[in-house]
Parts: structure tokens; sequence; C-alpha cells
């Protein structure tokens, strides 16, 4: 069913693992699929650059079309294949508009992990301030703070609503990453409530990223 499709990939991205969760819930197993090592600066390749010239993963191809932008992907093959698998946009208008809100807020928990996260990654040491890590660290506790109220004030037991939707395949393995970097469930309960719920999907649970099995990473978040 899904031999012309092709998705590049990287373990652990939050990016790649919406589409891998999007083609599980859709049913459409058996796409080609090519894991690409960030740390080996892979998702510079030849092979990733002709298919996105930005180096980034995830890459996808349907047949001749390419789609490089994870939403546009998981967009994409909701839309193609509509009554296929798990309906994943609601139509109760008032969940849609909460969906596609959470779905495209979700970038600025992205962002904000990644400042944080990936910081001596990101700035040379030379550029590097103390007061820049503060503020990096206090916007991702403003940023999860907001997303630990969305699940505190409801309605769940998804992060729109009643159904699982592309709003939990935006959010969820930025949450499952934040869990993985050491995100204590004590001071985040309705999220770590959330990541309970959902880690043993179906789709979730047979997309997990491979380099975090049996794995610790390193405890950046476990302060927050
Ligand atoms: N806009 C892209 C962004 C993808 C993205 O940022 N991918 C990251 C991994 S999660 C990446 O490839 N980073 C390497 C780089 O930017 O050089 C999407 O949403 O799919």
């Amino acid at each position: 069913m899904a031999e012309d499709m092709t998705l590049l990939w990287g373990s652990g991205s939050p990016m790649c693992w919406r589409v891998m969760i999007v083609l599980e819930e859709k049913n459409l197993q058996g796409y080609n699929n090519e894991l690409f090592s960030f740390e080996k600066m892979e998702h510079k390749s030849e092979k990733v650059m002709a298919m996105n010239p930005r180096g980034q993963l995830p890459a996808f191809k349907h047949g001749d079309y390419i789609l490089n932008e994870s939403h546009a992907a998981c967009l994409y093959l909701e839309n193609q294949f509509k009554s296929q698998g798990n309906e994943l946009i609601p139509d109760c208008p008032e969940e849609l508009a909460r969906m596609y809100q959470r779905m495209f807020e979700a970038s600025a928990l992205f962002q904000k992990l990644g400042d944080h996260i990936y910081y001596e990654w990101k700035v040379p040491e030379r550029e590097r301030h103390d007061s820049a890590v503060k503020r990096n660290r206090q916007a991702v506790i403003e940023e999860l703070k907001l997303w630990e109220g969305y699940l505190e004030k409801g309605p769940g037991p998804f992060i729109s609503g009643q159904a699982f939707s592309l709003s939990d395949v935006s959010i969820f393995p930025l949450i499952a990453n934040a869990f993985y970097f050491g995100l204590r469930a004590d001071r985040y309960p309705k999220l770590a409530a959330y990541y309970n719920q959902l880690k043993d999907r179906p789709s979730i649970k047979s997309t997990w990223p491979p380099h975090w099995k049996g794995a610790q990473a390193e405890d950046r978040l476990k302060d927050l």
C-alpha cells in the first residue's frame, strides 16, 4: 500500500516521529524508510539534501510529491487517506479549532525545548552567557506550564478533546522528548499522565525512537 512512499528520518526527532505516527494511524505500513544519524551529520548528506535542500529531517516523498514540513506531510496524509485507519481531524468545530491551534502552537514548545536542551550545541562557547541560559530555562518552564494548564483545563483526555487527533501527533513527541531529558512527573503531573496514557498507543509504541530503548539521556530538564 505504501511502497510509493519514502521517509528519511532521524531517531528521536519529534518532527520525524510525527510523520511516522500518522503513517501508522492511517495503516500505511511498508513505506520505504532510511534512518540518518544527526551525530554523524548525515542529515547534510547528498541523499537528504536532494530531497530537502535545508538538510533537515524528516524528508518525505509520496510518488513525485515531496513534503518536508512535518505538519504538511501529516495534513497531506490525513487528507489523502481520510477514510483509511483512524480519522485524525475532528468534525466538531470547537474541537477542530482547538486541534489546529494546539497543532501549530506546538512549534513554540519545540523551539524553547531545543534552545534549552541544545544550548551548548547551538551556541559557540565564546558567545554563551549565563543570562541567556537563565532566559531559555525560564522560557521553557513557562511554555511547559502552559501545556500543563491546557491539560488541566480540558476537555481531555487528548490535547484537543475527546479524540486522538493531529494535535496529539504534533505535541506528543515533544512531551516524550521532555520526559526523556528528565522532566519530573511530580512537577508536571498532567503532562506525565498524558505521556503515560499515550506512550503505549500502537502507532506511538511501534515508532518509539530506537536509540531511546534502554538508554538514559542527560537529565537536562530535571530541575525545571
Ligand atoms: N520544518 C521542519 C523542521 C524539521 C527540523 O527542524 N528537523 C530537525 C530535527 S527535529 C533537523 O533536521 N535539524 C537539523 C538541522 O536543522 O540542521 C518540520 O517541521 O518538519
